[in-house]
């Protein structure tokens, strides 16, 4: 817990209530579970359970709010028009961009790029900085437990390129990197390092400020996922010393669409864009076009003007909260629910760490698919996930075709961990009879 207490506070603009050790610690966190009109059903007859947030997060109302608000009274199109509406519509989008820009520690906001999402933001890397940096001989080094995300798209680039995959080893059940092997594949061929902050299957947290300054040591440009990490842990990418950050708004209470792409300024001027059209060029030719800087130079076209704005008013919301107490409220959980899985499911496989973990589970009941398992735990109200979360090669490597998984977020609590430990007895009580 002491790692997270530790970060520099985050700069929210705002300033938080109560103890640094309280929790929950400010007034934020009272009647919280009341911001979110989703968690407020019953599915199948029973009050919902929601732990699928690795998939997608639920959205407070404030952010429900601010999606209307611009739709009934700003909208228009962003950095062409010079009427009241344009105005308005390009001054909040901005300040959505400034407000990326202090979420993440970045320098500037020029260094914040509006994306659809994590998947949109590493191919943007990819086919842009790949595309001009990598060659044969050259290697793209990832992890074992990348989302398909961040190893498919760079699969398509070194097929194109002549570049190697190459991959730290993770260490079994408990998921975390082998970084006795770092010096062996992080040689000076490697020219790019790309690897999760958080696993999405594991829940381990990875050392990202070590695999940067080692990367960098090499000279190998990193690109951090962030999909899984950016809405529940601090993150600075300034004393982070990444090159590239990838994050999905609806991962962290924003909307779906959304995403960013943050990219150290230097290399961002360095770039070429990756897709043309309207807003990226400063002037056009019949033959030939010269592109505006960064960050207009990567958003080809209208963007996705309502949902960036939203995503910044989550980021309000998340820091009204404190990121750092957010993180102590997924461990605590996650610590919890690990124990009691453990001791009161009999026959469980765990994966991930027993502690110093994030809010994601996943695990496997002996003699009961997947699917099943998901299957009937909807049929008590608890929403969880079943399949290979997009980590087919890591789960070939522990030898399962599947998962369950329950992941944890701020409006979770500790009843609804026993919610889902009486689904999961059920379930076994039905099919060993
Ligand atoms: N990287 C990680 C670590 C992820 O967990 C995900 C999505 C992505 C990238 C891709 O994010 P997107 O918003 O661009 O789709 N992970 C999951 C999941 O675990 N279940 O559904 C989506």
């Amino acid at each position: 817990m002491d790692r997270f207490l530790s970060r520099s506070p985050v700069a929210s603009g705002r300033e938080r209530e109560g103890d640094e050790n309280d929790f929950p610690m400010n007034k934020a966190w009272a009647n919280l579970r009341d911001d979110f009109p989703v968690l407020h059903q019953q599915v199948n007859g029973h009050p919902l359970v929601y732990l699928d947030n690795a998939a997608t997060s639920h959205k407070p109302r404030c952010v429900i709010n601010a999606l209307a608000q611009f739709y009934e009274r700003d909208n228009a199109n962003v950095h062409r028009g010079i009427h009241a509406l344009s105005n308005r519509a390009t001054a909040a989008y901005e300040a959505a961009r400034e407000r990326s820009a202090r979420f993440l520690g970045a320098a500037s906001a020029h260094e914040i790029i509006f994306t659809a999402g994590t998947t949109d933001s590493i191919n943007l890397v990819a086919c842009s900085w790949g595309g001009a940096n990598l060659g044969r001989g050259d290697v793209i080094l990832l992890t074992e437990m990348e989302h398909h995300s961040n190893m498919v798209p760079w699969q398509l680039l070194a097929r194109r390129t002549g570049a190697r995959l190459r991959y730290v080893p993770v260490l079994g059940d408990e998921g975390r990197l082998d970084l006795s092997q770092l010096d062996r594949v992080l040689t000076p061929e490697v020219k790019l390092f790309a690897f999760t902050h958080v696993s999405n299957t594991l829940g381990v947290i990875n050392p990202i400020t070590e695999l940067c300054a080692r990367a960098r040591a090499c000279g190998a440009v990193t690109v951090v996922d962030a999909a899984q990490s950016a809405g529940h842990l601090p993150i600075d990418v300034g004393a982070l010393g990444c090159d590239f950050l990838a994050l999905s708004g609806h991962k962290m209470c924003g909307p779906t669409g959304i995403g960013i792409l943050y990219g150290r300024q230097a290399l961002l001027d360095a770039m070429p864009p990756w897709r043309g059209g309207g807003s990226m060029i400063s002037n056009v030719e019949y033959f030939e076009s010269r592109w505006a800087p960064a960050p207009q130079k990567f958003e080809a076209g209208t963007p996705n003007i309502a949902d960036a704005i939203a995503l910044g008013r989550a980021m309000d919301y998340l820091d009204d909260l404190g990121r750092d107490a957010i993180a102590r409220h997924d461990e605590k959980l996650a610590t919890l629910a690990y124990a009691r899985l453990k001791a009161e499911v009999p026959g469980i496989r765990l994966l991930g760490p027993a502690e110093h973990r994030s809010g994601v589970i996943s695990f496997d009941l002996p003699g009961v698919h997947a699917h099943d398992v998901v299957t009937f735990a909807d049929q008590e109200g608890v929403a969880l996930r079943g399949g290979h979360h997009c980590n087919q090669p890591l789960m070939r490597k522990l030898g399962l075709a599947s998962t369950s998984r329950a992941s944890f977020y701020l409006y979770n609590t500790e009843d609804e961990i026993e919610r889902l430990i009486a689904a999961l007895r059920k379930i076994q009580r039905f099919f060993a009879g």
